[in-house]
Parts: structure tokens; sequence; C-alpha cells
């Protein structure tokens, strides 16, 4: 309750804020986007989304804060375009928000009102979403792309219907989830390369989450894996951090 009663104001006493995680081409080695992550500060404790997006989303907040993490993207993502004017900005979203009739008009609305090139903008579903009403969301997914913003599939390869997933949604991105990563050594390895290669068949690109080791990082590589993101390049960092990264 005492998260419930603080959360619902946090966005107004400004307890609320983005870190931003790099996401790497590989052929490069350069920056390609950033993830942005939600943080909370409350008493000068950090509380961690694994705690709070969950009680957001019981108690109904979830597309206030989803709409202001959007906005503030977008507005950090223009700032951010003064030194990198491609980069992406990828945004996790929860299935209130996809689900909502009014969101892909919300998206374009922010979009607009930052002056954010949608073709920059990727929104970040979590696998096990699909699993929701599927007629809306394959409607909802064809009216945000055709705003012209990107979608990834994110912690792929932990849902139950992975592959019907891949067929049936278009999107543009598979973020191989970083548990087939870490276990690259003990047989993921198989399973990373598999997935890849249908992703690639479904003109999909694939980034793989988790990357904390050269080793892990010349396996990708050699894979054709087209982005990596982990602790091995940057953790998730703040605006004013990342901007260092990016000159
Ligand atoms: O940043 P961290 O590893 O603590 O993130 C934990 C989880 O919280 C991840 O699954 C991430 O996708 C999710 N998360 C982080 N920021 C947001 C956000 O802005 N919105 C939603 N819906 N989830 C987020
Ligand atoms: O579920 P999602 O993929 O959105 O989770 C993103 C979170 O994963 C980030 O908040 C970040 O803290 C965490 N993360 C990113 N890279 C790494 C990594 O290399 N190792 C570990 N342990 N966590 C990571
Ligand atoms: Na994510
Ligand atoms: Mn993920």
């Amino acid at each position: 309750l005492r998260l419930r009663d603080h959360l619902e104001n946090a966005v107004h006493r400004h307890e609320l804020f983005l870190v931003y995680q790099p996401i790497i081409a590989t052929d490069t080695g350069k920056i390609d986007a950033v993830e942005a992550l939600l943080r909370w500060r409350l008493d000068n404790e950090m509380i961690p989304p694994d705690e709070f997006i969950g009680v957001a989303e019981q108690y109904g907040f979830i597309r206030a804060i989803g709409l202001w993490v959007l906005g503030e993207a977008c507005l950090a993502g223009k700032r951010m375009h003064a030194q990198s004017p491609e980069l992406g900005i990828s945004v996790n979203v929860s299935i209130q928000q996809l689900l909502d009739e009014d969101f892909p008009d919300e998206v374009a609305a922010t979009l607009k009102h930052t002056d954010f090139p949608a073709h920059c903008l990727d929104l970040e579903i979590t696998e096990s979403l699909f699993a929701h009403d599927k007629r809306r969301l394959i409607d909802n997914i064809a009216r945000l792309k055709k705003t012209g913003i990107k979608v990834s599939i994110d912690d792929f390869g932990t849902g139950y219907s992975s592959l019907s997933v891949m067929q049936e949604f278009h999107v543009d991105y598979v973020k191989i989830d970083r548990s087939f990563i870490w276990s690259m050594d003990t047989g993921g390895r198989a399973i990373v390369e598999a997935v890849s290669q249908i992703a690639s068949a479904f003109d999909y690109k694939v980034v793989a989450e988790g990357v904390e080791t050269e080793e892990q990082r010349r396996l990708l590589t050699n894979m054709g894996i087209e982005y990596l993101q982990g602790y091995l390049f940057l953790p998730p960092v703040s605006e004013e951090q990342l901007m260092q990264h990016l000159l």
C-alpha cells in the first residue's frame, strides 16, 4: 500500500527518471540506439522497476506513467540527436498501454509535440505479453507501425509461443533473452543461432541482450547477430553520462 500511494504521485513529485543503455551495431562497434529504462527514487531509496511496474499496472497508473516515459524519452532523444542525428530510442511498453485503443494516437501525438522522428523510436514488447487479446494487439501494432515507428519483441524465447509470435506479429527487431546469451557455453549457442536464422528469414534484425564477456561478443559477431547490448559495453547510465559516449 505504501508503494501504491507513493507511486500515484511519483510523476508529479519528479521522483521518476530515465537511464539509458546503449545498443551497439556489431559491424561498426558504434552506438546505434539506446534503451530507456525507468527508475524511481523514493526518499533516497531506489525502488527497482520489477517491484513497481507491476504495482503501476495493477492500480491503473501505468498508462499515465508510460505516457510520461514516452514523452521524456523522445525529448531526451531529441537532445541526443544534436550529437548523433540518427540515434534510435527504445522504450519498454506494458500490456495496458498496448491494448489501449488510444495508444497509437498518443504515440503519434508525442512524436509530433516533441518533434522526434518516428523512424528513430522503437517500442519494446515483452514476448509473454503477446498471449493477450491477439486481434487487438495485431491491430494496435499495425496502427503503431503506420506512424513510422519500429517495434521489438523483448525477452525473446522466454514465452510459450515464440515461433508463432514471430510469424503472426510484424515487428522490426527480436531481442534474444539474456538467459540464452549466458548459456551459450552450455548448449545455448544452438538456440541463439537458430533464433537468429529464423529471425533473418522473417527479415527481423536481431539484438542479443545481456552481453557481458568478450567471448560472448565474439561468438555473437561470428553468428552475424546485428546488435549487441550488455554490461560489456555499458550498463544503463544517466543522459549526461551517455552524451559523453556519443562524442
Ligand atoms: O532496468 P531494469 O533491469 O531494472 O529493468 C527491469 C524490468 O523493468 C525490465 O524487464 C524492463 O523491461 C522493465 N522496465 C524498465 N523500464 C520500463 C518502462 O519504462 N516501462 C515498462 N513497462 N517496463 C520497464
Ligand atoms: O527485460 P529487459 O530486457 O527490458 O531488461 C533490461 C534490463 O536488463 C536493464 O535494466 C539492465 O539493468 C539489465 N541488463 C542489461 N544488460 C545487462 C547485462 O549485461 N547483465 C545483466 N545482468 N543485466 C543487464
Ligand atoms: Na526491454
Ligand atoms: Mn529484455
